[in-house]
């Protein structure tokens, strides 16, 4: 047995890895001594547990190296403030980040355990809803990895994003509880917890001076206690923390109506003070508009404002000088914007700061991105609301407003009131509401969005007057996702081949990929590649079995769209198509076509009902085709229930096609995208987000480009779009959206999945499925007739993986830091 008792490289955290003998009796000493079991009982479980804590020395070791360096160091660090994490399960990648994955897999194979049965014992992580709260996750690794002083910032929501099951093929959400029984990996720091308020009025008082001060007199106080969850870097770079809060009743508040005989109103509010972190909203694009919501940002911006600035003291002082070059918070999107307002409440209201020192520093320290242009994603909240909330900050906007509209908006456009209105934070409707985006942009010192095209559009469509006012805040960055993840530890067969042909750097240096390149026409490599693929197909097919009982057949095409559903995702043009080839197997028994099984993977938002009427039509109309004996299986469909990480690293690997075709303009970026071509699947897309920059990088002839271009649907729609002329002048579009009408799907029920046809008709098809109907078509026969050539395929499929090293994570971070965090990668020290 090779021992692996490699010493660290230099900037590396983990002094020393542990040999496989060393890790068995590590895993044998926690068995006994952390969990209070024996080898001849001890559940799965309980060995899992055991590893993990076997594993945790070591990450701790990094957590505590990384830490003291940092400290020692005074570092500028970035603050990653996001209301989302979609972390997954950790055990695999924290295994593979120290390095120590396949030492913990032949000790526990020594111990007669199979290493995947124990992954299987982790809940994901599922504190997110979807590319958002992912990128998040991808980010945190990256940083990490990068050495780059950071700290994720988040709530510790005790229920994730739900669990979907199908009951008849409609969706049925069910609690997600991921740590019912404890979670092995986070850390209860109770000597950092903070308090918070909520609530109340304010009252303005007078100094002796006379000097106006505002005073807030909170309702409410709330505890948040945080758990620190380490980010282990690849190799053992540095170890990172992501610092949850969690809320509880204030012990002080509780106790005061406690001693004045109001137990059961101290047992409400103790309830109340909880629900602030009990749940993730499940609503993706969508803006929540609850109370709760606007508490839940509230409650974990201030608590990690206090928290960097507890931190800052340590080490500066009173003296606020040096803030701005030692702190930058980055906004995940406008979800944690009163971040803002809650800076300046800190330091004019308790710091006595002058106003427009306070709000250099804030302007110095916050950036923002933009992840969407969709109106009903971009956050308002009711102005009565926040004043109910929190009275304090809506003065305080009220203030950053007026100085605003005052000193930049009229300077450059005296006396322009339209551009006022349109510009203010405050929308004066009907129900005057708090614009968070406008607010975002006027507190940051750069404003990025997430794809080139994207980064345009939030600048011409979005904010252009805010361009005018300052031209150099706004810059891109292009999203990217961890390689680790998503090649390396979901993919070991394909990293395999890789390492065997290009060496090991890769995972670290994504550009490496290039090289494989060269052997894209290599019949050896050709084989071996599309033999990967195989295996990782028939391997999913298991699973299908397994969670549909649906037999599908690993050597059909494997076309695949995972992500939210979502109108403009476009899940039903997919469906269109999947019923015109039905049809057409039905008019043609003979029709040609090589077999496919299209799978899907999402989750729909809970109220969203359209979405879960799509669902809905996706599995009456599988249940039909994948039991029609006509079809003679050139087609299957398949809907994966709960959609989530784990299920994503086991469909990625195993995907020919990558479905990435929203309407052009909507997709800010996607990464699903990204995550599919680097594992060799070939993209059907529009030119939207990120699919434009995958395209440039594989070339014309690695991708099935169709659809409207962003100008074009401009176009169409400033022209008027009449979809109703597609369902009169193409027989193919009018035929299927009938069928969905009738009983055909749903015996006895006919019109059950007649929503899509009124959306698409009556709802004037926002979404223009049809008017990019045919072209989908034709692409997907593209892809067909690229299949039907299998050396020619996996030529393409070769290239996919190989020129995808832009869109690994660790460059996004490396473009923050150039473009907005300037920040300096440090060296972590050993003990
Ligand atoms: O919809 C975008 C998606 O395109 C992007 O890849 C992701 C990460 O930047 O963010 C999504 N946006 C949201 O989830 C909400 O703004």
């Amino acid at each position: 047995m090779k021992k692996s008792t490699s010493k660290a490289k230099a900037s590396v955290a983990i002094a020393a890895l542990p040999s496989t003998e060393e890790l068995k009796n590590s895993i044998i000493k926690h068995l006994h001594g952390s969990l209070g079991t024996d080898v001849n009982k001890a559940s799965p479980q309980a060995w899992w547990r055991a590893t993990c804590a076997a594993v945790n020395e070591y990450v701790y070791d990094g957590l505590r190296n990384t830490q003291r360096t940092h400290y020692l160091q005074n570092t500028r660090a970035v603050h990653y403030f996001s209301l989302e994490y979609l972390m997954g399960r950790l055990f695999s990648n924290n295994l593979h980040n120290i390095g120590v994955y396949d030492a913990a897999k032949v000790a526990l194979a020594e111990l007669g355990l199979n290493i995947a049965d124990l992954e299987d014992q982790e809940e994901d992580m599922a504190l997110g809803n979807g590319g958002l709260g992912r990128l998040a996750a991808c980010f945190i690794d990256s940083m990490a990895t990068l050495n780059f002083p950071a700290i994720g910032y988040g709530i510790h929501y005790e229920h994730g994003l739900f669990k979907q099951e199908f009951s008849d093929g409609r969706q049925i959400e069910r609690p997600d509880s991921w740590r019912e029984y404890g979670n092995p990996w986070e850390i209860c720091r109770p000597e950092s917890i903070q308090e918070i308020s909520v609530y109340g009025y304010v009252e303005t008082t007078y100094d002796l001076q006379g000097k106006m001060k505002k005073v807030w007199h909170p309702g409410r106080i709330i505890k948040g206690v945080p758990w620190d969850i380490p980010v282990v870097g690849y190799q053992g770079s540095s170890v990172n923390v992501l610092r949850l809060w969690e809320s509880r009743a204030s012990d002080f508040f509780n106790w005061d109506v406690f001693n004045s005989g109001g137990y059961i109103d101290a047992a409400r509010q103790n309830i109340e003070a909880e629900t602030i972190s009990k749940v993730l909203y499940p609503n993706d694009e969508t803006d929540a508009g609850k109370e709760l919501r606007l508490i839940q940002q509230y409650f974990f911006c201030s608590c990690s404002l206090k928290d960097i600035i507890r931190r800052y003291k340590r080490a500066n002082g009173d003296d606020w000088s040096k803030f701005p070059q030692q702190v930058a918070i980055q906004l995940n999107d406008t979800h944690p914007a009163v971040a803002i307002p809650e800076l300046m409440r800190i330091l004019v209201d308790r710091a006595d700061m002058g106003w427009d020192d306070a709000w250099n520093i804030c302007q110095h320290v916050f950036a923002y991105t933009n992840h969407t242009l969709l109106p009903e994603a971009l956050e308002k909240w009711s102005v009565r609301l926040f004043e109910k909330v929190l009275p304090r900050h809506l003065e305080i906007i009220y203030e950053i407003n007026r100085r605003f509209l005052v000193e930049q908006v009229d300077v450059l456009w005296p006396g322009d009131n339209d551009k006022k209105r349109k510009l203010s934070i405050i929308e004066e409707s009907h129900e005057p509401m708090v614009r968070m985006g406008h607010l975002s942009v006027v507190g940051s010192f750069r404003v990025n969005g997430v794809a080139q095209i994207h980064s345009e559009l939030v600048k011409s469509d979005l904010f252009p007057e805010m361009v005018a006012l300052w031209p150099d805040k706004f810059t891109n960055v292009t999203n990217g996702v961890t390689p680790r993840r998503w090649l390396k530890a979901c993919n070991p067969r394909l990293a395999k081949l890789l390492d065997e042909t290009i060496g090991d750097e890769w995972p670290r240096d994504l550009k490496q990929l290039e090289k494989f390149a060269a052997f894209a026409d290599d019949p050896a490599i050709q084989d071996a590649f599309m033999a990967i693929k195989q295996q990782n197909k028939a391997d999913l097919a298991t699973v299908v079995k397994k969670l549909t009982n649906i037999s599908i057949d690993p050597h059909a095409i494997f076309d695949v769209q995972i992500k939210r559903l979502h109108e403009y995702k476009r899940q039903h043009l997919n469906l269109l198509h999947i019923l015109a080839l039905y049809r057409r197997i039905l008019q043609n028994p003979d029709y040609d076509m090589v077999p496919r099984v299209f799978l899907f993977g999402a989750k729909a938002a809970p109220g969203y009902k359209l979405a879960k009427e799509i669902i809905y039509a996706i599995n009456k109309v599988a249940e039909k085709i994948n039991n029609d004996k006509r079809v003679k299986n050139r087609l299957k469909v398949v809907f994966m229930p709960n959609y989530r990480v784990t299920l994503a690293e086991k469909m990625i690997p195993a995907a020919d096609v990558s479905e990435q075709i929203s309407t052009a303009g909507k997709e800010a970026s996607g990464t699903g995208n990204m995550k599919l071509a680097l594992n060799g699947a070939i993209t059907v897309g529009t030119l939207d987000g990120a699919n434009i920059e995958i395209a440039e990088e594989v070339g014309p002839d690695n991708i099935s480009i169709f659809g409207l271009t962003v100008d074009e649907v401009k176009a169409l729609q400033a022209k008027g779009y009449h979809s109703w002329d597609y369902y009169y002048q193409d027989t193919e579009i009018k035929a299927i959206l009938d069928w969905l009408e009738t009983d055909y799907f749903t015996p006895g029920k006919p019109g059950e999945l007649s929503a899509i046809k009124r959306s698409l008709l009556e709802g004037g098809d926002p979404y223009l499925v049809l008017a990019d109907f045919q072209s989908y078509v034709k692409a997907q026969e593209k892809v067909e007739s690229w299949y039907r050539d299998q050396s020619g395929w996996a030529k393409k499929a070769i290239l996919n993986t190989a020129l995808m090293g832009k869109f690994t994570s660790d460059r996004s971070i490396e473009d923050y830091v150039e473009r907005v965090w300037k920040l300096d990668a440090c060296k972590i020290s050993q003990d």
